[in-house]
């Protein structure tokens, strides 16, 4: 039993690392996507966090991903799982842009 949950922990150990190198943060302020460009490799998981007094979204051009209205200091998250560009705004302020580039690995 105890050589089992040494197993176990080191298997957590190790998804806590790949899942700490695989994550890309963005941060909203001022009515902005900070950074506004980020380049990634496949399988990289993006989360969005607002750090504005007033709610925004993410929402992918294409529809692929759209998240619920965020307050402040709530976030989400996206794992981009095919190569290219995708372009992405907030539905409640309509000049708010930004881009995210995703590689093959
Ligand atoms: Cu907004």
């Amino acid at each position: 039993m105890k050589r089992y949950l040494g197993a176990f922990t080191i298997g957590l150990m190790l998804i806590g690392t790949s899942a700490w190198a695989d994550e890309q943060k963005i941060e909203i302020k001022e009515y902005n996507f900070i950074p506004a460009s980020l380049t990634i490799p496949v399988g990289t998981k993006v989360t969005w966090v607002n750090r504005d007094e007033i709610p925004h979204t993410i929402d992918d051009s294409n529809k692929l991903f759209r998240s619920p209205a965020l307050d402040t200091d709530e976030s989400y998250s996206y794992t981009f799982t095919t190569p290219g560009t995708y372009q992405y705004g907030c539905r409640l302020h309509s000049h708010m842009a930004g881009n995210i580039i995703v590689t093959e690995k």
